[in-house]
């Protein structure tokens, strides 16, 4: 949608996403100066655009230790990630990764555009690692080592089993939380969390990926990657590739709907994993995510588009989570709202709706016992005319007004 959509559809987004835009252009002028932190912020910002602004949010020591594991991991995931390399050589690289953090003189070239840089010049990332703080530094080693093995075994291994999917999950996903809430931990921030907990956090975002990219994993060249688990998928189809075929549609969502729900499971954890954190950029940096992924959920459940385009929450409403993240009461209230828009979209003829209505239902009495929801419908509320067109109005005269401000700031 383009400026002038959003302004007509959602005006209440304007304002979230013009101090977005703000934060961004403020952050991406305080790359530090030197040459190994200058490289891992400028790749930090490049690869993960939004969230690049939420890690910056962190104080500074903290800061570093995410960076440099963030990098670090896309940097194993781009290995993992490369169909032109073979097998043979990639599964050493991947089991022995972590050994190589330490050796200035390893390199290996693989990934395509940002990716490619990250590696040809990791080098850089290794320096920033090599001044964290031990802790950190075995914090991250332990996880990279972990992952990579993982990653091995599955390079050599299709999901095929939901334990099979879970297992692929935690390597990829699931270990992140352990490795970062050892590091809150290791800054003396947070307690630390339990392994069950940080590992659905991980589950919880990877599955909505895994979900959310279906169409962009099967049309990848110059081999499809797939990680939908043949248990779930082979109850609606011959092959995963059939469900990109219109003809298959009905099959196709049934078998979404399916996998939407497997991945509700760990949004209980998830909540409590959030509830007990104490500092409040650390609060956003996994609130963030979390929130934005029972959005993606909500967004693809029952939704056919899902198998042709990326299907992504609008930029104004990720710029308003971003925004309004800020308590648990915040999460609570957006959990309850995008759990009862999927709600609202369950069919009594799919297979699972009782199911998922189970899984909804124990989700939103979580929420409300925490007692502190009292703002329900801010993401979702309907149109309500008079105050919209009251909105508008105020809306086109600040905008000039906001637009000068961001000017001025680039300046
Ligand atoms: C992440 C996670 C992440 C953040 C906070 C707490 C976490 C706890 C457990 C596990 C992961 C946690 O968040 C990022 C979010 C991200 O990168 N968003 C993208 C949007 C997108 O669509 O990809 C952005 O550009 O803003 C995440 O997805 N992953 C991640 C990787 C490293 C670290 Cl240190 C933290 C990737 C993954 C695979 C889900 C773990």
């Amino acid at each position: 949608m383009g400026l002038l959509g959003t302004i007509m559809d959602h005006p209440e987004e304007i304002y979230p996403m013009v101090k977005l835009k703000m934060a961004a252009a403020r952050i991406s002028k305080q790359i530090p100066p030197e040459e190994h932190w200058a490289f891992a912020y400028t790749m930090l910002q490049k690869v993960s655009r939004s969230f690049a602004l939420v890690i910056q949010q962190l104080g500074p020591e903290l800061r570093n230790a995410v960076c440099v594991f963030y990098l670090v991991l896309r940097a194993l995931d781009t290995v993992e990630d490369d169909t032109s390399v073979s097998t043979e050589i990639k599964v050493p690289i991947l089991e022995s990764f972590y050994r190589h953090l330490y050796d200035l003189n390893w390199s290996f070239s693989c990934g395509t555009k940002d990716y490619k840089i990250l590696m040809d010049k990791f080098q850089l990332v290794q320096i920033a690692f090599l001044e964290l703080n031990k802790d950190y530094q075995e914090a991250i080693e332990e996880i990279t080592k972990r992952m990579g093995a993982g990653m091995a075994k599955f390079i050599q291994k299709e999901v095929e089993t939901v334990v099979d999917y879970d297992e692929y999950c935690h390597y990829v996903a699931g270990l992140v939380g352990l490795g970062l809430s050892k590091l809150f931990y290791v800054a003396r921030f947070e307690d630390l969390a339990s392994d069950s907990l940080s590992n659905s956090m991980g589950l919880f975002l990877q599955k909505t990926n895994i979900i959310r990219d279906y169409l962009e994993d099967i049309n990848e060249i110059p081999k499809s990657r797939m990680f939908w688990p043949r248990e779930i998928w082979s109850k609606y189809a011959e092959k995963l590739e059939d469900f990109k075929y219109e003809e298959n549609f009905e099959k196709s969502v049934q078998c979404l709907n399916d996998m939407v729900t497997n991945a509700l499971i760990h949004v209980e954890h998830c909540l409590q994993y959030m509830a007990p954190l104490k500092d409040q950029a650390i609060f956003r940096f996994c609130a963030i995510p979390q929130v934005m992924a029972i959005g993606t959920l909500a967004l693809c459940y029952n939704n056919v588009n899902v198998f042709k385009e990326v299907v992504k929450m609008r930029r104004g409403l990720t710029a308003r989570v971003i925004a309004e993240t800020n308590t648990m009461k915040d999460v609570y209230g957006a959990f309850y709202e995008f759990s009862a828009l999927l709600e609202s979209k369950i069919e009594d003829k799919d297979p699972n709706s009782s199911l998922t209505r189970k899984r909804i239902e124990v989700i939103k009495k979580a929420c409300t016992a925490s007692g502190s929801i009292t703002k329900r419908g801010k993401y979702l509320n309907e149109r309500r005319s008079s105050y919209n067109s009251v909105l508008m109005m105020l809306v086109f005269l600040l905008v000039p007004v906001l637009l000068a401000l961001l000017f001025l700031n680039k300046q």
